[in-house]
């Protein structure tokens, strides 16, 4: 039956089920037939909600606002059907001791995931407390103790707008935290940034796990290749544009009527990977580029300042126009990454993932130090 409600995933129908698995299945690259019915078998069998440990650090808690605003079927939607959601500063009923008791219990237990929201304050360190506990001293211990850590949104990534320059707090990614104040040689966080972070960004890493069986590739930055693996440049809708040498020349002339291509007034999606045109904002209705914003390279680390000014050119990309007569022929994806060589990521793999579990492409570094 179309609308059959499914016992599983209340409210939901097989038909938005089934949607939901689809575009699961387009993201984490499974094709074929069997590509749905995967998908859908996985999340069906999920039979233990696994149980999470959120905490929000310094940031501005919109990463958890996409999460909880992901609206059926959008595939955040189905994951938050099946997860335990034990401990979430922001959300959770319980407060003061009764807080304290969720999160130590479960963090002990050691049969828990651990998302971290925001960044460390490394810096001045009683600048974030809660409970008593500082940033740092939670989460070392709940990485220490966890199954997997994953870093939601740029700040937790790499700092984000809290390690701006001076970054008086010494704001931190939870990657650099743990190798540089908490002692732990080779952490296996993996990233999954913007700004705010992307709550279908975070459901397919889980889900390729779960239906491939093994944790993706990471790039250098520790983000997965398969959704950050190409510039928001590659799939923007304004591409044609910007290869017809059709530009927007300031905002609001007629090229901004027209939709042209956002690159002179400063959007960095040539520098910037990241699957914004694909796994979108506000129900996957739009993204700073279709709603007429340039990209501002929020999945890069120290993007306030190292992609600021925001409405400027970024540097060294080169333009239609510009190709030599021995660059014809490459084609334009290739030259395109030829003009931006000094942002292209290296694909070099980094660490390991989930303890225990390999993760494609990459070798185990060695066991951490600090009690992992
Ligand atoms: Fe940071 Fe999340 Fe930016 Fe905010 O909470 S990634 S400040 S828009 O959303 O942590
Ligand atoms: Fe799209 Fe920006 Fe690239 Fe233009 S420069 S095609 S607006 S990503
Ligand atoms: Fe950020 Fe640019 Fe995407 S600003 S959300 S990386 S389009």
């Amino acid at each position: 039956m179309e609308h059959e409600e499914m016992s599983l995933f209340p409210g939901l129908s097989r038909r938005d089920f089934l949607k939901s698995c689809g575009a699961l299945a387009g993201l984490i690259g499974v094709s074929g037939p069997m590509a749905v019915p995967r998908v859908a078998q996985a999340l069906e069998q999920m039979a233990k909600r696994p149980a999470i440990v959120w905490s929000c650090f310094q940031e501005c808690l919109g990463c958890s606002v996409n999460l909880l605003q992901s609206r059926k079927p959008a595939p955040a939607n189905l994951i938050l059907q099946q997860i335990s959601l034990n401990y979430h500063e922001a959300i959770m009923a319980p407060a003061g001791s009764q807080a304290k008791k969720s999160f130590h219990e479960t963090v002990d237990s050691k049969d828990f995931y651990y998302v971290v929201e925001g960044g460390i304050a490394t810096g001045i360190p009683d600048a974030c407390t809660i409970g008593g506990m500082t940033s740092m001293e939670m989460c070392k211990d709940a990485y220490q103790k966890a199954k997997a850590t994953i870093a939601i949104g740029t700040c937790a990534c790499y700092g984000g707008i809290q390690a701006a320059a001076p970054n008086p707090s010494g704001s931190k990614g939870v990657t650099d935290f743990l190798k540089e104040d908490a002692g732990i040689s080779n952490p296996t966080v993996i990233n999954s940034p913007r700004c705010p972070g992307n709550a279908d960004d975070t459901v397919a890493i889980l889900l390729y796990a779960i239906v491939k069986g093994k944790l993706p590739e990471l790039d250098s930055l520790g983000r997965p290749k398969f959704l950050f693996g190409q510039l928001v440049h590659d799939n923007c809708e304004r591409r044609g544009h910007f290869d017809a040498g059709e530009f927007v020349e300031k905002f609001g002339d007629e090229g901004s009527d027209n939709g042209w291509c956002l690159y002179k007034v400063g959007c960095k999606g040539p520098v910037a990977y990241a699957p914004c045109p694909k796994t979108r904002w506000n129900a996957n209705n739009g993204w700073p580029v279709s709603a007429g914003g340039p990209c501002i390279g929020c999945s890069e680390p120290d993007f306030w300042d190292k992609q600021s000014p925001f409405y400027e050119k970024a540097p060294g990309i080169k333009l239609p126009g510009d190709i030599t007569p021995t660059q014809i022929g490459v084609g334009l994806g290739a030259l395109t990454a030829v003009g931006i060589g000094a942002h292209f990521v290296g694909q070099a793999a980094t660490g390991r993932l989930f303890k225990g579990a390999p993760v494609e492409g990459m070798e185990d570094k060695g066991s951490e130090e600090g009690g992992k």
